[in-house]
């Protein structure tokens, strides 16, 4: 860990000269556009995924697995893994289907749509297969808030908090205690809210609850930034037996394991083409060294 820098006085116009420090640092970069040519690769399933087990990724995986699980047999997909501390975000191919290099992104083969934005992946897929997003105005409105509700807080929890309390290059009280402030403020906001209700949009599991559990209902579980003792998290009830339930899905076990190339060996599948991938492919299996 590096020593604290003194008080920056920012100059007229700022240049990029170096690197900022911290985990990830590497990928940072002002700039949009590919920085290679490559091509990605395309399997036999409609649906192609470009992904990486993060809260982001799981998204996406967590509800093509939920779709699979409750029968629609259209939503089998390919997930590719996508190494973003390698740089793979920034290939020609994946600038093409999503300009703004960030995981998920989605290419529906069988209209060459491509759906980027964990958000819009989740809509589009429920659009498509009527499925974890209620028709009835009331309820898909209160499904929606929710959804958007996720979109806007999560970078306080992940770009603010998990940055400063866990990937920064040193500790810096200010923006932690702001940061904390924010995610705990949020973690009471669904504490309340859940109180009355089994889903965060009432008694039914639609897409809000799959965008909002891989932040706020892993970050209970203790599986986000080493912060469950910091966040005192055992104080949000209702949110931690809502994370539970939610946990305890077949079809989020396995939305968790698609591209996930950290962990326990036995829930990284790399790459997903066929649902007896779970069976087969883990990396337990593939790479029994326990070294
Ligand atoms: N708002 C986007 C955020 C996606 C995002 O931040 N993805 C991260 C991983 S969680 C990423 O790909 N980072 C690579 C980079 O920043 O270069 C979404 O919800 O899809």
């Amino acid at each position: 860990m590096s020593e604290p820098k003194d008080e920056y006085t920012p100059p007229k116009v700022w240049t990029w000269e170096a690197e900022s420090g911290g985990q990830f640092a590497n990928i940072n970069r002002p700039i949009a556009g590919p920085t290679s040519e490559k091509d990605l690769p395309v399997g036999k399933h409609p649906f192609q995924l470009h992904s990486l087990a993060t809260p982001n990724g799981v998204k996406a995986t967590v509800m093509l697995e939920e779709l699979l699980a409750a029968g629609h047999k259209g939503a089998e997909y390919d997930a590719w893994l996508v190494n973003i501390t390698e740089g793979d975000q920034f290939t020609s191919g994946f600038v093409e289907i999503n300009p703004n290099s960030k995981i998920p992104a989605l290419l529906d083969t069988t209209n060459g749509q491509r759906v980027f934005e964990s958000a819009s992946i989740l809509v589009y897929l429920a659009e498509k297969f009527g499925a974890f997003l209620p028709s009835e105005p009331k309820a898909r409105t209160e499904t929606m808030n929710w959804l958007f509700w996720q979109m806007g807080s999560a970078p306080y929890l992940g770009g603010g908090f998990g940055h400063f309390y866990a990937y920064a290059p040193y500790k810096i009280q200010y923006p932690i205690d702001r940061f904390t402030m924010e995610t705990k403020r949020q973690l009471d906001v669904l504490d309340r809210e859940l109180a009355n209700k089994d889903f965060i949009a009432g008694d039914e599991y639609t897409i809000a609850d799959i965008a909002i559990w891989p932040w706020y209902g892993q970050l209970v579980l203790g599986r986000l930034y080493e912060a469950a003792e910091f966040l005192d998290v055992a104080s949000y009830k209702n949110v931690m037996a809502w994370a539970k339930k939610i946990d305890a899905r077949p079809a989020v076990l396995r939305g968790r394991m698609v591209n996930r190339p950290f962990g326990e060996k036995s829930l990284q599948l790399l790459e997903r083409h066929d649902a007896s991938d779970f069976d087969t492919n883990t990396q337990d299996k593939l790479d029994p060294d326990p070294s």
